[in-house]
């Protein structure tokens, strides 16, 4: 039954059907299918196939769009089920996708997660200028800065964003992590930063292990 329904979610999304997507979410929360798995065995898959189709060129812009509007679908109906949960304050994370780049699905999960675990989160949004982040990082104080980047001609905001920290004397007054679908951990020592989330739980990890929480 669990496992039908969580096919239905994927389907719903490579289809880019939002009422589907939100009738599905809805069955599988209310058949007490935990909202993690929701999200990763039937939200993400199903937008991961919507990219496979779309890098074949059987999928075009549109197609992109619906699949990301039936994806924030779904996690509307999950969220409240994730952050209403009251937590201990464990630090403050401000986090933004770099200059350029408009893809913020991965960015607000990770945001969801890191709220989810006690997590104080300023969400700077999209296309974020290198500057604003610094800028930013003076004026809320964050621990942690989260740079997310998810195109090959924008990552390199990332390193532009730690030279400036590190220009303007304030790199070590902040943690930096960095993730998005093409970076990894030899992107992350390359450019400085101090770690690197494969996804929104290990992002979280990431920031209690940087921050010394157990
Ligand atoms: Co675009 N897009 N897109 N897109 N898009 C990709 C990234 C692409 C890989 C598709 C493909 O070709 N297969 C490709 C990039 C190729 C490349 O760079 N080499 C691509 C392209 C080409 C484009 C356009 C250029 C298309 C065009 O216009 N011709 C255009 C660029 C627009 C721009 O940004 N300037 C574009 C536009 C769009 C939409 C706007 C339509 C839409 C985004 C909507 C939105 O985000 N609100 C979109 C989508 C949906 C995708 C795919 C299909 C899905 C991305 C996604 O949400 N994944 C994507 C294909 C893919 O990635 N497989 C694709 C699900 C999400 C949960 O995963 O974002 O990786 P992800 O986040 C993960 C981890 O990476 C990590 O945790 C998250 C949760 O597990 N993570 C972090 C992310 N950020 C983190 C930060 C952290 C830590 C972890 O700390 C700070």
């Amino acid at each position: 039954m669990s496992q039908e329904l969580l096919k239905n979610v994927l389907e719903a999304v490579v289809d880019g059907d939002v009422e589907a997507v939100t009738e599905f979410t809805e069955k599988a929360v209310a058949a007490g299918v935990k909202p993690l798995e929701i999200l990763n065995e039937g939200l993400v898959k199903g937008i991961e196939v919507v990219g496979e189709r779309f890098a074949e060129g059987d999928y075009f812009l549109p197609d992109l769009i619906l699949g990301a509007k039936a994806m924030d679908a779904g996690i509307s109906v999950i969220e409240p089920l994730l952050t209403s949960e009251k937590r201990d304050f464990l630090g403050k994370v401000m986090i933004g996708t770099v200059e350029g780049d408009l893809h913020d699905i991965g960015k607000n999960i990770v945001i969801m997660m890191l709220k989810s675990n006690g997590f104080e989160v300023f969400d700077l949004g999209v296309d974020v200028p290198s500057k604003v982040f610094v800028d930013k990082v003076k004026e809320l104080k964050p621990q942690i800065v989260g740079i997310s980047a998810l195109l090959t001609t924008t990552v390199n905001k990332q390193k532009e964003i730690i030279e400036l920290l590190q220009e303007e004397g304030l790199r070590d007054q902040v943690k930096v992590i960095i993730g998005g679908a093409p970076i990894n951990q030899a992107w992350a020592d390359k450019i400085g930063a101090d770690g690197y989330g494969e996804d929104a739980l290990s992002a979280v990890a990431l920031c209690k292990n940087l921050l010394g929480i157990k």
